[in-house]
């Protein structure tokens, strides 16, 4: 379904992310930043389909063969707006674009960056403190702000979150809980997914998929694995959710509530000794781990979920419902006409 042909002076491409190859180094970095952090900013005030916009428009230039050097090279692409056009424009013609400088500079981005970089911090509850004046990590000290045990967690760890986890240390990382659940529940696997599934150097955590071949022998794994590493010292906090929604507030980019499952997880921060690095002088460092259990039978549907990327799930659900009539998430693929069918046939009985 890729097509890379340019087409009358314009390039033609695939109407959905998911149908397209997107590498992870392309060629229009500069573009694909500005629109990005345009994205960003819309998400950070609410505008989940201005937002939306921007990514796609990002993402149709991530899939694009080459540099673009001038707009009419687009020719008549789907999935970028006017604005983005100006935007891509203005970057071409500049090198920068005003509106996107503009961003960057103002106190309000600055702050909600700052904010929901805070593991634990949505936008919702960034945007209330930005309200209500607060503008520094030190304003949420001082002030003596009611913060979540995620976020007081979050706000101790601050600077090691955020400094990017690199591959090696996600594999060890790996490698420690695959000893853990060897000891509770030996059979089960432990799969690495999220960013370093897709080839990335670095991330921001760690998703790690467990799933035990027999079916239900999974129950209660999970638990049992983190009172273990618990007991090992190597988890300085964590939270677990039972096959339920996820409601906690994370710092999710838009759109992320729409890849929510129901699976058992648990949201941790790894105490992970190092020898280099930041945390080469205490000897550790502090990473973000989200430990996921999938029944065996659903493991398929939840490794391509926790896959990423976000846009690229998001994309594979819409090409499923608009164009195969087929309903997409991270334990089913089904069709949604017999569901329906379904729904008739037990209305009647009722
Ligand atoms: P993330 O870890 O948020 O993102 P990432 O691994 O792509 O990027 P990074 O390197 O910054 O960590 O999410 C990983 C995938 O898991 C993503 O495709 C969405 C999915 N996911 C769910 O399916 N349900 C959830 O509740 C969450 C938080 C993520
Ligand atoms: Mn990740
Ligand atoms: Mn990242
Ligand atoms: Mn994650």
């Amino acid at each position: 379904i890729e097509s890379r042909h340019r087409l009358r002076g314009g390039w033609q491409m695939a109407p959905y992310a998911c149908q397209r190859r997107t590498p992870l180094l392309h060629s229009n970095q500069p573009l694909t930043e500005a629109l990005e952090t345009l994205a960003e900013e819309a998400g950070f005030s609410g505008s989940e389909g201005r937002s939306l916009a921007f990514t796609r428009a990002a993402s149709v230039l991530k899939a694009l063969p080459g540099r673009l050097s001038t707009l009419e090279e687009l020719g008549p692409l789907p999935g970028i707006g006017e604005h983005s056009r100006r935007v891509i424009q203005d970057v071409l013609e500049d090198g920068v674009c005003a509106e996107v400088e503009r961003v960057k500079l103002s106190e309000r981005y600055q702050t909600m960056k700052l904010f929901t970089k805070i593991f634990g911090v949505g936008v919702r509850t960034a945007s209330r403190w930005y309200q209500e004046g607060l503008r520094t990590l030190v304003d949420l000290q001082e002030r003596g702000t009611k913060l979540t045990r995620q976020q007081q967690a979050g706000l101790r760890h601050y600077d090691d979150l955020n400094t990017p986890v690199e591959r090696g240390e996600a594999e060890s990382i790996s490698r420690a809980v695959q000893g853990a659940v060897q000891r509770c529940l030996p059979g089960t696997s432990v799969t690495l997914a999220g960013g370093f599934r897709r080839g990335k150097p670095h991330g921001h955590d760690v998703d790690l998929l467990l799933t035990h071949p027999e079916a239900g022998r999974e129950a209660g794994l999970l638990s049992r694995v983190v009172s273990w590493l618990d007991s090992q010292d190597l988890i300085l906090y964590q939270h677990s959710q039972e096959n339920s929604y996820a409601l906690q507030e994370g710092p999710e980019p838009p759109g992320g509530r729409d890849v929510m499952d129901r699976f058992e997880r648990c949201f941790s921060i790894f105490r992970l000794e190092v020898q280099g690095g930041p945390g080469a002088a205490r000897g550790w460092k502090a990473v973000r781990v989200d430990l996921v259990v999938a029944p065996i039978s659903q493991f398929p549907f939840a490794l391509l979920g926790w896959t990423g990327s976000r846009h690229f799930e998001r994309e594979l659900r819409r090409f499923a419902s608009h164009e195969r009539k087929m309903v997409l998430n991270s334990h089913a693929l089904y069709d949604s006409r017999r569901v329906w069918q379904l729904w008739a046939y037990v209305g009647t009985w009722g």
